[in-house]
């Protein structure tokens, strides 16, 4: 009896242990389980992470263009023209005009080589028209403005730069005559920061271009609507322009694909600015760089001269737009990118009161106030290396009526 009792408890013993056992085994296998699927988490995390490390710098190396375009292509992507383009083309080199020794890659001293092939002698041959995608650009851009920047500098790495900002692309025929007009008062530290980045990115894009600073003279309330207005006037009067892009000073765009001409429909090009997370701040913002053909601005009647202080002027703008029945286009999210360098509020530039009531107005505002009734005074312009300073006086904004 007590070995058959002791056989007997041996054997619940054993039966425990041996299910404990077991029970181990299973938490052990969901361990190993768990394990592997952190682990491969991990491995899947650091595949993204290197796609997208090799996103951005791939346009800066041009990485990946041997697989989009062959063995010579380089990728340029920018977007559609119209809308909100999401689609993206590949600058072709097959395509007639484009080969690589006419547009390399920094284009500078290149041009296309004309070969006599008679003993006449040879009329210079028409210049192909510049590419809509060009193809030395580089992408994404690293913006800082932690570094000092001074006036010799940018104009050292600026040679090609005629007086008063001027540029004509050398190798090819531009689609557009480009005014970039900027409304101005005591920011000369920013003028060096934009006029650095600024001028080797649209030397890049091929464009034609004058740079135009608008200078407000005196204290009164800046009236930045006003002084672009001007800046469309008088850059008419220096040449002929056909499209119009109005920057303000501090907007560094941060992918030179952004392509600084004009469009089906007027363009704004500051979508996605830093200070706004990268985004729209609303769906009708129209602020900070926005561009107009010609015949668009003329439609419009040009832009409100009677918005003196901070805010609503960009938004009758837009009113402007599409009161008339055009729509804003816009670059891809992703080449909409802006930096812009910080700074304290601007004096006698003080948000408007009035603008609330203005943006409602409008329709019935915009045939009397614009381009056809602008009145100011041209005190100076003077032409700089980089740029062309033109100096007014804009009046200042009637007095306020007296609510007694
Ligand atoms: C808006 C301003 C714009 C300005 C953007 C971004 C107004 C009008 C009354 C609503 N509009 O609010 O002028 O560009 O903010 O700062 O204030």
């Amino acid at each position: 009896m007590p070995v058959a009792a002791s056989a007997l408890s041996w054997l619940a013993v054993a039966g425990r242990s041996s299910s404990s056992a077991m029970t181990r085994l299973m938490l052990g296998r969901t361990l190993e389980r768990i394990c592997k699927g952190v682990l491969l988490l991990c491995l899947l995390h650091f595949l993204i992470m290197m796609i997208l490390y090799f996103d951005v710098y791939s346009q800066r190396f041009d990485l990946f263009s041997r697989f989009n375009n062959g063995r010579n292509g380089s990728r340029n992507n920018v977007s559609g023209a119209a809308g909100n383009g999401h689609h993206f083309y590949y600058y072709n080199l097959s395509r007639p005009n484009a080969t690589l020794a006419s547009y390399a890659a920094t284009g500078e001293q290149v041009v296309p080589s004309s070969q006599p092939e008679t003993n006449q002698t040879p009329s210079p041959k028409p210049l192909p028209p510049c590419p809509e995608n060009p193809p030395g650009l580089v992408g994404r851009l690293l913006i800082e403005f932690s570094s000092q920047m001074t006036m010799e500098r940018v104009q050292k790495e600026n040679p090609n730069v005629t007086e008063g900002g001027r540029y004509t692309p050398p190798d090819c025929q531009p689609r557009w005559k480009v005014a970039i007009i900027i409304p101005f008062r005591h920011r000369e530290n920013h003028l060096k920061y934009w006029l650095h980045y600024l001028h080797p990115i649209l030397r890049r894009q091929r464009i034609d271009y004058g740079i135009y600073i608008i200078n407000q003279l005196g204290e009164d309330t800046f009236n930045r609507a006003k002084l672009l207005n001007v800046g469309y006037t008088e850059a008419l009067k220096e040449a002929e322009y056909d499209c119009f892009i109005f920057s303000d000073v501090d907007l560094i765009p941060m992918d030179d694909r952004n392509l600084y001409h004009c469009y089906d429909q007027p363009r704004h090009f500051a979508i996605a600015m830093d200070k706004f997370g990268f985004r729209l701040p609303y769906a009708g913002y129209f602020g900070g760089v926005s561009g107009l053909s010609k015949k668009q601005f003329l439609k419009i009647n040009g832009f409100p001269n009677e918005y003196w202080g901070w805010g609503g002027e960009d938004d009758d703008i837009y009113n402007r737009i599409t009161l008339n029945g055009m729509k804003v286009s816009r670059p891809d999210v992703r080449l909409g990118r802006y930096r812009m360098i910080k700074h304290e509020r601007d004096k006698h530039n003080e948000p408007n009161p009035q603008r609330f009531n203005k943006i409602q107005n409008t329709k019935n505002t915009m045939k009397k106030d614009g381009i056809s009734s602008l009145t100011y005074r041209v005190v100076q312009v003077k032409r700089y290396p980089l740029y062309t300073n033109i100096s007014v006086e804009i009046g200042k904004p009637p007095p306020r009526p007296f609510k007694g």
